[in-house]
């Protein structure tokens, strides 16, 4: 270990006649600096999730309700953004999420209901989970089929109702 010992000795040496103190002490300062701006650059939010595009259609995923969606929207299943389809009837049990209407730019509080008591609709399947919390937070989760609740366990699609402007 003596050739790494001289190695690293003749290296600080070197370093040390070449900067002064001074010159190390300002150039460590802009690098803390400079490290100390980095959180506060902007950060794309979007990232990882397409752009979403401003529609009316509520058959869409990207209709500003859906916001916090994991399932297939009841508009494409035979229902609509509030209704249940023919056959199927809204489970018991529902999550609320807040989302913004981009419109009048106000945040409205959305209830998501299942509707239960047909197999799987298969049409228009929306994952955008928007305040979606981990299951062991159940009453603010998405990932749980709430028809568990109701007289028949199937989950069809999900329909969302808007229940009021969010007060900030
Ligand atoms: N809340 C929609 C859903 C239903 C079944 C399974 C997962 C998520």
């Amino acid at each position: 270990m003596r050739w790494f010992d001289e190695f690293s000795e003749r290296g600080s040496r070197r370093l040390a006649q070449r900067t002064s103190r001074r010159s190390a002490l300002a150039r460590l300062g802009k690098v803390l600096f400079g490290a100390a701006l980095v959180p506060l650059l902007p950060v794309d939010r979007m990232v990882g999730r397409a752009h979403a595009a401003v529609t009316d259609d509520p058959r869409s995923c990207d209709y500003w309700r859906h916001c916090g969606v994991d399932g297939w929207l009841c508009s494409c299943c035979g229902g609509s953004v509030s209704s249940c389809p023919p056959g199927t009837e809204v489970g018991t049990i529902t999550w609320v999420g807040t989302c913004r209407n981009p419109a009048d730019n106000t945040d409205y509080i959305v209830s998501y209901n299942d509707c239960c008591g047909k197999g799987s609709c298969g049409r228009c399947q929306c994952l955008r989970s928007e305040a979606d919390t981990p299951v062991y937070r159940p009453q603010s989760s998405n990932d749980i089929n709430w028809c568990l609740g109701s007289t028949s366990a199937h989950y069809h699609c999900t329909t969302s109702v808007v229940l009021g402007v969010a007060r900030k």
